[in-house]
């Protein structure tokens, strides 16, 4: 049986900046994703650190919330059979110096924080991310 699954991707500010929005959305179609929802937003504070909240008291905690509301994101909800590991897949290591060619954050990723992108790590996580942005989608 195959389970249509959904995840929450965000195109981060310097992936915004940088006019990768297209590319990065191509390589999840050419992937076979359907994007049912896109929104672009500028996140405030309050935003971030509740998106983040599992990673407050860390040491990156306050430069990751300064990145993320540095300019516009692109969120979207992405959908196909074992969306959340494929995608994680697409992604690549958080650490983007570690990040495979050829992955989005491999090809794309400054560092650790400046990593481009945002994809859901779990179908928990899924699921709250995809609440947190997009409550009215079925
Ligand atoms: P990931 O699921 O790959 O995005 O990675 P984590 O959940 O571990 O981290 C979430 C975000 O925190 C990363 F995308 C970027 C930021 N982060 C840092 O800024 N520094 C670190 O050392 C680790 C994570």
């Amino acid at each position: 049986m195959i389970i249509v699954e959904r995840t929450l991707l965000i195109i981060k500010p310097d992936a915004v900046e940088r006019g990768l929005i297209g590319e990065i959305i191509s390589r999840f179609e050419r992937a076979e994703f359907a994007i049912r929802a896109v929104q672009s937003a500028h996140l405030t504070t309050e935003q971030a650190r509740e998106f983040y909240a599992e990673h407050e008291g860390k040491h990156f905690f306050a430069g990751l919330i300064e990145f993320m509301t540095s300019g516009m994101v692109v969120v979207i909800a992405a959908e196909r059979d074992g969306a959340i590991q494929r995608a994680r897949n697409l992604v690549g290591d958080t650490n983007s110096a570690k990040a495979a060619p050829g992955s989005i954050r491999g090809d794309y990723g400054r560092d650790n924080t400046a990593n481009a992108i945002h994809a859901s790590d779990s179908p928990e996580s899924a699921q709250r991310e995809l609440a947190f942005f997009f409550p009215d989608l079925a």
